[in-house]
């Protein structure tokens, strides 16, 4: 059999490997329980309703990469509220671990400081996903955003 060939076909299999492995990994916003499309939270408070419940995120206005910021998010409507969590990410782009446990503010409020990193694709749209942890699951929220002026 021809050497090429087989360079050629152990290359492809290699490719397709790691891709179907990428793909795996990609982090989709559409997996979300339901994404935010009418608002951003960057400087305003973005409201998004599923199972019951409802998850309000704000953001500062302007966000920079490397620059802690504030986060807050408010739950309403949920039973048994137990943990909030914000995951950042980038459609189609894997950013490392970029989690954060939010803590409780008193009843329905929740905040953290967080940062994001650099993108090494210069890409600046961002989402946050906000996974509720209550008595009849989870559900997850992703709200899409940008970094940078505005
Ligand atoms: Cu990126």
């Amino acid at each position: 059999m021809n050497r090429n060939l087989v360079a050629a076909a152990l290359l492809g299999l290699a490719l397709g490997s790691a891709y179907a492995w990428l793909s795996s990994r990609a982090p989709d916003p559409l997996a979300a329980d339901v994404v935010a499309e009418e608002c951003r939270p960057t400087g305003n408070p973005c409201t998004l309703a599923a199972d019951g419940g409802e998850v309000t995120l704000t953001l500062p206005a302007t966000l920079r990469t490397l620059q802690a910021f504030d986060l807050e998010a408010e739950t309403t409507g949920f039973r048994e509220v137990s943990r909030v969590m914000v995951r950042f990410d980038m459609t189609g782009m894997e950013m490392g671990e970029n989690r954060y446990p939010l803590e409780a503010e008193g009843e329905d409020s929740w905040s953290t400081e967080a940062m994001l990193p650099v993108c090494t694709a210069d890409r600046v749209d961002w989402f946050a996903e906000v996974t509720v942890h209550h008595a009849a699951g989870m559900t997850r929220f992703a709200f899409p955003f940008e970094v940078g002026e505005r």
